[in-house]
């Protein structure tokens, strides 16, 4: 499937378990939590888990200051020999809480040069920050773009924070698609490789998602990550988008089968912004803070 993939490209995706399907059974990646603020609202959200940017009940991730996140790394390095990959993926947004992403993979590329650093946004702070993000050598960036038509974004983005200011409705979907396109722009003109994340919501976005996948391979995407929302029953609602239920696997499948732009991711597993170890075999509870010493 990658095979009109060019060899610079093969090169920095091998072993990178999200963008390469061959490399997850090889390679791990890591998240670490430093990022818990945001600055868009998703009718979705709850923090709890990310990349995905989708919603899933769960445990609450601890949350790291940059140096505790280093301290994390490291030893987690020195005991899953698969690593390969450092992501901060959130709880919030890892371009709007840049001080702490920046502090974080500053620190860790210091201390294991040979990590690639890897970044999740929802894009709104995306290009204030591209040209940094390539000075420190980032060269993977997953952004999720749910919409490329601002009369769907309402149904999906209740306020955005841009300029200072709130911004609703229309002009906050706006907003946020022009903010998204620029970035997948300057992404590509820097040759930073880039995923886009779709969360699939039935009734909301889940026909646009053709048109979504269509525009954002003209922008230079190399892949098209779509999730399904997952809206599990809490207390009896729904937690999904206004009470949204998720898809069928079978409806995913469907949809996933008409896209024909960019090329599919189909190995996601929504991952939480704290996981570790290989996609699928989450070991974060065996790295609690708790468990690691103070002095490394
Ligand atoms: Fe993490 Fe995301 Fe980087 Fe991967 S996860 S920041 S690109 S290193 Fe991967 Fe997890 Fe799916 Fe994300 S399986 S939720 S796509
Ligand atoms: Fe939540 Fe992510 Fe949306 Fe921010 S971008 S509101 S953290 S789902």
């Amino acid at each position: 499937a990658l095979g009109d993939i060019d060899p610079g490209t093969w090169d920095k995706i091998k072993n990178h378990p999200c963008f390469s399907e061959e490399a997850h059974h090889y390679f791990a990646r890591m998240h670490v939590a430093v990022a818990p603020a945001c600055n868009i609202q998703c009718n979705y959200c709850n923090r709890k888990y990310d990349c995905a940017n989708e919603s899933r009940p769960g445990v609450a991730s601890e949350k790291l200051t940059p140096d505790q996140a280093v301290r994390k790394v490291i030893a987690v390095a020195n005991e899953v020999p698969q690593l390969s990959v450092l992501g901060i993926a959130g709880p919030g947004d890892a371009c709007y809480d840049w001080k702490k992403t920046r502090a974080t993979f500053e620190r860790v590329a210091r201390e294991i040069p040979d990590i690639r650093l890897c970044i999740s946004t929802n894009g709104l702070s995306l290009p204030d920050h591209v040209d940094e993000l390539a000075e420190m050598n980032v060269d993977h960036v997953t952004i999720t773009i749910n919409m490329v038509d601002p009369r769907v974004g309402v149904k999906i983005y209740p306020w955005i924070y841009y300029g200072q200011r709130r911004h609703t409705g229309i002009d906050a979907a706006r907003i946020l698609h022009e903010r998204q396109m620029l970035g997948l722009e300057m992404l590509a003109e820097r040759g930073i490789l880039t995923k886009v994340n779709s969360v699939m919501i039935p009734g909301v976005n889940d026909e646009h998602l053709i048109e979504v996948n269509k525009v954002v391979k003209g922008r230079g995407a190399l892949l098209h990550n779509v999730m399904p929302l997952i809206s599990n029953r809490v207390h009896g609602t729904y937690y999904g988008l206004t009470g949204q239920r998720g898809p069928e696997a079978f409806e995913l499948q469907a949809l996933q089968d008409r896209l024909e732009g960019t090329k599919l991711m189909r190995h996601c597993r929504q991952c939480r912004a704290d996981a570790i170890g290989l996609l699928g075999d989450d070991r974060g509870h065996e790295f609690t803070l708790a468990e690691i010493p103070d002095g490394i």
